[in-house]
């Protein structure tokens, strides 16, 4: 089992967060590269044959590829990406990168094996998770500058979820693809934070558009967290965080996740979450990937129809808003 020094627990515990390195080799990334190439791939000859570009440069490496494309046609591209469906606006045929790579990083036994120690063997995989792929900030037209592809702002894991979920131990785990750097926009946190309470947050305010912290109640002095592929920082879910902006000229590519103890609310119920490790009852983990990929589309299914689940707790009318 990959083990944490009781150094390293005890850091996590005075500071809310830890990076733990060489989790992941070289193999267990290299998967999801080749499925994500391949995704851009099949996107590029879409986007050519609609002429919105000119070729589908197909010469070029991921990170070059995606921003050359960028900069010929202004392209909503984050939802082929993403592993989560977007909180509003879901179709029928809403994209979502369901693949058996990233399936096996969810399940990755090393990661698990971290995550166990922090919230024991009964292990659930939450659904709140993202992956992000960020252009240099600067090659964002500006009409495109939200969501996945920009910089977060100040806030807690716990404000981006429902309030029942506020008691149940999550953890977030952060997963860079490629070297996370102060320059390509690593993440900044405020050590010791999450001894403090839930604080405001207000929507619509960050710069990605989302939730933020107002700049009065972050406290503390924020430091940078550069973590190098192969590594994953865990953090705690009321651990202050944001991003840097990716000011190098390559992508910035990450993948967020959560786990926490089976049988509790995951603060997202209309997304589907999934046993990845039990020791109790084993024959309730999730296998295959294309369960996983079922999961998803249900839930793409039923929320096409118009539903509108609340998906936090927040209104721009809270005193610190103003
Ligand atoms: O990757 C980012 O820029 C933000 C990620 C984040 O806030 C998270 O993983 O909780
Ligand atoms: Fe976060």
């Amino acid at each position: 089992m990959s083990k944490i020094t009781t150094e390293m627990r005890a850091q996590f515990e005075q500071e809310g967060y830890l990076v733990v390195n060489d989790i992941f080799t070289d193999a267990d990334l290299k998967p999801i590269e080749r499925d994500y190439s391949e995704t851009l791939d099949q996107l590029a000859r879409t986007l050519c044959a609609q002429r919105v570009i000119s070729d589908v440069h197909a010469d070029l490496p991921f990170g070059k590829r995606l921003i050359k494309i960028l900069q010929e046609g202004n392209v909503n591209w984050a939802q082929y990406f993403d592993i989560s469906l977007p909180q509003t606006q879901v179709h029928p045929d809403t994209p979502i990168h369901t693949t058996a790579s990233v399936f096996d990083m969810l399940r990755h036994p090393a990661l698990l094996d971290v995550v166990q120690q922090f919230i024991g063997p009964e292990i659930y995989s939450n659904p709140i998770q993202h992956t992000r792929i960020k252009p240099p900030e600067a090659m964002v037209p500006a009409s495109a500058r939200n969501g996945l592809v920009v910089r977060v702002g100040w806030h807690q894991d716990q404000g981006v979820a429902t309030p029942e979920q506020d008691e149940v131990p999550v953890l977030t785990v952060w997963i860079p693809i490629t070297d996370a750097t102060v320059e390509n926009g690593c993440l900044v946190v405020v050590p010791g934070s999450h001894k403090h309470e839930l604080a405001t947050h207000c929507p619509g305010t960050g710069p990605d558009g989302g939730l933020q912290i107002p700049s009065k109640q972050i406290g503390g002095k924020p430091v940078p967290v550069p973590i190098k592929r192969g590594g994953a920082l865990f953090m705690h879910r009321l651990t202050k965080h944001a991003s840097l902006t990716n000011h190098s000229d390559d992508i910035r590519w990450s993948f967020d996740l959560r786990y926490q103890p089976i049988g509790m609310p995951t603060g997202r119920p209309a997304f589907p979450g999934f046993v990845a490790r039990s020791q109790l009852h084993p024959e309730t983990e999730l296998h295959d990937w294309r369960d996983w990929t079922t999961l998803w589309q249900d839930a793409r299914a039923t929320l096409s129809l118009g539903a509108a689940p609340a998906f936090n707790r927040w209104s721009s009318d809270a005193v610190a808003c103003a």
